[in-house]
């Protein structure tokens, strides 16, 4: 057992360029967790709270402040440090200290634990269980909230490598549609800047179907069949376009409106047309008994909630009621602290929702998302193709093989 002897914080920016904060956990004086906490652009209603109303510079005064709290803890004793945070903020969406600060505090101690016991961050997060990697799941063309005018409304078109036996050949097979469809783009439209949303997707000046079109037929170019070796994956992000006053989901960029009835044909149509594997987001965040539809309708497509579960247990459960989704995202920052995201893992794997571990669109360099995807069996690691930030996670898959710590691929 290792104890925490010093946590100290700092703010610093994330790949977006928005200020966040970082902490540094110490144990037996040598043991450096360092956790730098994201942030996301379509954020969920009931999403933690990233940070109170100081913004990062105040989590960090409360940090310091508190700092003794933690001081003699032992590291790897998650819950505890969790009821520690608890008890400077005992709201439920960590609006006192800020989502981000429990983010980090949570993470940045398991990481140390895991360096005093010369461990992967995954075996002390999952003592017992065989480790599969996830199939990394990656945005290759965005719009939405993630680029600006003139891009699909549809916030991200995502490549799945769901035929690769190694994860090696599934991130040069995703890395190979990316660069494709580049390709694809500049012969659509001479004009193509090469611009790329945040998380390293091409933005075209494209709409919806288009942009559908030409992603497929990258994948095509390859040679490769929808839904053999790669399939292709939508983040709907459909909260982005829902009017709650007028009723309907609002295709600014595109210029026509949808009715729920209409947004449930909508997303049908697209899941049938190009086979998708992963459906997320294809409703708004309170629509559960219409993604309980599309859910009934594509039992061999991850039917995903994002903004609808929030990686919260307890709207987990609700949605598990209805049968709302068969896969949730796992954000740890949407929970708050590691011991709720955990407690979230829990209930998923219990009842069969395949989770899907991801990255916010304004990330760190850091990569132990990619061993929570792992600790909590995840089927896949939504975390982009290109990018440092989104690569470092990728790298930390391929070091992990290299070291035969993981056994095979997640089983989708
Ligand atoms: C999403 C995420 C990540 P953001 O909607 O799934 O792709 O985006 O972090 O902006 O919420
Ligand atoms: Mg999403």
């Amino acid at each position: 057992m290792s104890k925490i002897t010093s946590i100290e914080g700092r703010v610093l920016f994330n790949s977006r360029g928005s200020k966040t904060i970082e902490v540094d956990v110490k144990s037996d004086n040598k043991f450096l967790g360092r956790v730098c906490a994201p942030s996301g652009a379509s954020v969920g209603k009931y999403e933690a709270t990233s940070f109170p109303s100081g913004g990062p510079e105040e989590s960090l005064k409360i940090l310091t402040q508190n700092s003794q709290k933690f001081i003699g803890l032992d590291s790897s004793d998650l819950k505890t440090i969790h009821e520690t945070l608890k008890s400077l903020d005992n709201t439920n969406n960590y609006s006192v200290i800020g989502g981000a600060l429990a983010f980090a505090v949570t993470i940045a101690s398991m990481e140390s634990a895991s360096q005093s016991l010369e461990q992967p961050l995954f075996k002390t997060l999952s003592p017992n269980s065989e480790a599969k990697c996830p199939f990394p799941l990656g945005n290759i063309l965005g719009g939405g909230a993630h680029a600006g005018p003139g891009t699909p409304d549809i916030q991200e078109i995502l490549i799945c490598a769901t035929g690769s036996k190694t994860i090696e050949n599934a991130i040069e097979t995703n890395l190979a549609v990316h660069k494709e469809l580049r390709k694809v783009l500049e012969k659509e439209d001479p004009n193509f800047t090469n611009g790329r949303g945040d998380e390293g997707g091409w933005a075209p000046k494209l709409e919806n179907q288009k942009a559908l079109e030409v992603s497929a037929k990258a994948c095509e170019n390859l040679g490769f069949t929808l839904g053999k070796e790669v399939s292709l994956g939508v983040d709907f992000a459909s909260s982005t376009q829902w009017n709650e006053e007028k009723g309907k989901y609002i295709y600014d960029r595109a210029g026509f409106e949808n009715s729920t009835g209409e947004q449930i044909d909508f997303a049908a149509d697209i899941i049938d047309k190009f086979k998708l594997i992963y459906a997320e987001d294809a409703v708004h965040e309170e629509a559960f008994e219409d993604m309980a539809e599309l859910t009934a309708k594509f039992p061999n497509t991850l039917v995903t909630g994002d903004d609808l579960t929030v990686t919260s247990k307890d709207i987990l459960t609700k949605a598990i009621g209805i049968k709302a989704c068969n896969a949730a995202i796992l954000k740890v920052n949407q929970a708050g602290s590691l011991y709720d995201a955990l407690e979230f893992a829990d209930v998923a794997n219990q009842n069969n929702v395949r989770l899907i571990t991801s990255h916010r669109s304004g990330e760190s360099t850091d990569s132990q998302i990619s061993h929570i995807g792992i600790a909590t069996k995840s089927k896949m690691l939504k975390v982009g193709v290109v990018g440092g930030e989104r690569v470092a996670k990728l790298n930390e898959l391929l070091r992990l093989s290299g070291h035969d710590f993981i056994c095979g691929m997640a089983e989708i």
